[in-house]
């Protein structure tokens, strides 16, 4: 796994702990580092033990790196380690020990979906970017609650759940807001999206995600997949509408220079090399 930024970030996301400093040469685990001295943190709404959430680890030893009681514990990036009784994160070190905000001990899986299409102008010609030269790709962004930040509208595989659905349900509930629609409605914006999330889609990434909740002992994964309409026809009709954890949403150009939360941005940019697009 590549070497994270994020999962370093100073405050640990919705608290005022600070991680334990770890410079570029102490990530990895293999760097001995007596010195090394992390901060355990895990927020109280995952003490409160919701249904997303394992037990604290002195009461709870799963199997790890297997699939266990539905809960995939395997990794993307291959067998983590256990020590004590506590999965280490694959990328080094993040200077939290516990869970922090995550639910899960090791990978917490998630799903991304990246729905795109073409920037067109108001004749409905290809817009191109002057720099580049290449054509503008539009996807569909949420601004997340949590931090405010712009973000592919990704979220959690529930246990035995198949991803596909996953990457369909979550962009329901957060850019379509399938959560506050009535049967009728949900049954519309189903069919609505139906056809596009049973293309098959372009896998863009598979394995860790750099995400400032990430800890030593618990980390997000994702599965990023592209559901490009080529004519924008079925996507540009799409009724956008903010929902669960998106406050925002709207179509943004794919450019290098727009930030974006956690890894999302280097997902982006595979999108717009695997399609010729301006980046
Ligand atoms: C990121 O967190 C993933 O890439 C995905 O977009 C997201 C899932 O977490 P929630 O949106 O459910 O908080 O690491
Ligand atoms: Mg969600
Ligand atoms: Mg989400």
């Amino acid at each position: 796994a590549a070497h994270h930024v994020k999962s370093r970030c100073v405050l640990y996301p919705g608290s005022d702990v600070k991680r334990f400093p770890v410079p570029d040469d102490k990530v990895d685990w293999n760097q001995i580092w007596p010195q090394y001295d992390p901060v355990s943190y895990t927020a109280p709404i995952v003490k409160k033990m919701p249904e997303w959430a394992d037990p604290d680890i002195e009461s709870f030893s799963p199997q790890f790196n297997t699939i266990n009681d539905s809960v995939d514990r395997t990794s993307f990036e291959g067998i983590y380690k256990v020590k004590e009784g506590k999965p280490l994160n694959p990328s080094g070190r993040t200077g939290v020990t516990g869970r922090g905000l995550l639910g899960r001990w090791g990978p917490n899986h998630a799903a991304d979906p990246i729905v795109t299409r073409w920037k067109v102008d108001a004749k409905g010609e290809r817009v191109h970017h002057p720099d580049s030269r290449r054509p503008i790709l539009q996807f569909v962004s949420i601004k997340r609650k949590d931090c405010g930040e712009w973000a592919i509208p990704g979220g959690m595989v529930d246990p035995g759940e198949q991803v596909s659905l996953t990457l369909q349900r979550e962009f329901s509930e957060e850019a379509m807001n399938s959560l506050s629609a009535s049967t009728a409605g949900r049954a519309e914006i189903h069919k609505r999206i139906t056809n596009l999330f049973n293309s098959p889609g372009f896998q863009v990434y598979k394995g860790y995600v750099d995400d400032p909740r990430n800890t030593d002992n618990a980390w997000m994964e994702t599965v990023a997949v592209n559901f490009h309409d080529e004519s924008g026809n079925s996507v540009s009709e799409l009724p956008l509408q903010a929902g669960d954890d998106a406050g925002q949403v709207q179509w943004v150009d794919v450019d290098s220079s727009f930030a974006l939360y956690a890894s999302h941005a280097h997902f982006l940019e595979l999108v717009a090399t695997e399609r010729k697009a301006h980046w």
